[in-house]
């Protein structure tokens, strides 16, 4: 039988010039592939005689030991010098400066409220709240709002199913904590602002389907219009931080007040809507036992939104829903 000792040279040269591990397994088909030298030269044992054969057998397997210990050899170097070239491609370079921290901050949505909250508070007024999805009769019934009124209309509000609906306005909050009020046999003066979320089937530069809402109530006995446009007035002239600013009421009709006004601030020279209220409609009172022989409530109603847009000098109600860090990182100290 030939001598094969050359082919574990010559398999060490084939093996040395594979840069890969595909390469490599290819490069060893030659020498243990099915039609390899080595596999063949195996399978020509059978053909010599049987003192030959574990000679030329042993021969044989010595070649093929060091042909894989070459192949394995180049394995590792190659596997080797992939990892030591990735190491050094993903090497930290711990010089670089450290990544500022961000500092996150309140939406000015957010401030507005927590601004509006404190000066109410500063004069005895509660903050409640209450759910944002609500029955029909907390949000219509209660308020006196007729089975025939728009406000109900599916195109103006958003139903979760037949008795229920995303509250189309604060009020409801109200009529809540009159009732757990006298529950707990608590009479008034009941002194409470409801901010919060509300919701309309409505969308453009100056309405959101979700935007937000303060409310005021205030009950006693002896409670009058006159009581209402002090503390309004007040309130605007210390959220705006302006000592001249003055109010105006224009007669106007919602279901749940009785009379109602239409509120309008001076601003630049000029009036500006700004909300509206009224006195609570004796039907309102009715629906959650207060007598309205013995006591009167006024109740007034702002957008949340409109005051931070006069506020900041935002001309768009939509730069508050976006999310946008370039407008809202103006607002963080
Ligand atoms: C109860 C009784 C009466 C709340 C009121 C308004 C008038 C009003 C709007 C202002 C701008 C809503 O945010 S806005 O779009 N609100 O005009 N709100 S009186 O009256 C109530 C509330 C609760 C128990």
């Amino acid at each position: 039988m030939a001598n094969l000792d050359h082919l574990i040279t010559e398999a060490e040269a084939d093996f040395a010039a594979c840069d890969t591990t595909t390469a490599l397994e290819d490069a060893k088909a030659k020498y243990l592939g099915k039609t390899g030298a080595l596999t063949t030269a195996l399978k020509g044992l059978g053909k010599l005689s049987a003192e030959e054969r574990p000679k030329a057998g042993a021969a044989i397997n010595v070649v093929k030991k060091g042909v894989e210990a070459a192949l394995n050899a180049r394995r590792e170097a190659i596997l080797d010098a992939a990892q030591a070239a990735q190491l050094a491609n993903e090497s930290l370079d711990i010089t670089l400066p450290a990544r500022a921290q961000s500092q996150g901050g309140l939406h000015p949505v957010t401030l507005t409220l927590q601004r509006i909250e404190q000066l109410f508070h500063s004069i005895g007024f509660d903050v409640a709240t209450g759910p944002e999805v609500e029955t029909d009769f907390y949000n219509f019934t209660a308020l006196n709002i007729p089975e025939n009124h728009p406000a109900r209309a599916m195109h103006d509000t958003f139903y979760v199913d037949d008795d229920h609906v995303l509250r189309t306005h604060t009020s409801p909050v109200q009529v809540h904590y009159m009732e757990d009020a006298l529950k707990e046999n608590k009479t008034p003066p009941l002194k409470i602002i409801a901010p919060g979320r509300v919701y309309r089937v409505d969308s453009d530069a100056t309405h959101s389907p979700m935007f937000h809402q303060v409310e005021g109530l205030w009950v006693d006995q002896e409670i009058s219009f006159a009581n209402l446009k002090g503390v309004v007035q007040d309130f605007l002239q210390k959220f705006f931080e302006r000592d001249d600013l003055t109010v105006r009421f224009r007669p106007s009709f919602f279901p749940f007040t009785e009379p109602s006004a239409e509120m309008d601030m001076s601003w630049n020279g000029g009036w500006l809507e700004i909300g509206g209220c009224g006195m609570v409609h004796p039907e309102v009172f009715k629906h959650v036992n207060i007598d309205s022989e013995q006591y009167q409530g006024f109740a007034f109603g702002l957008g949340v939104e409109r005051l931070a847009m006069l506020r900041y000098g935002v001309n768009d109600l939509r730069h508050f829903f976006n999310n946008d860090l370039r407008f809202l990182s103006q607002f963080s100290k």
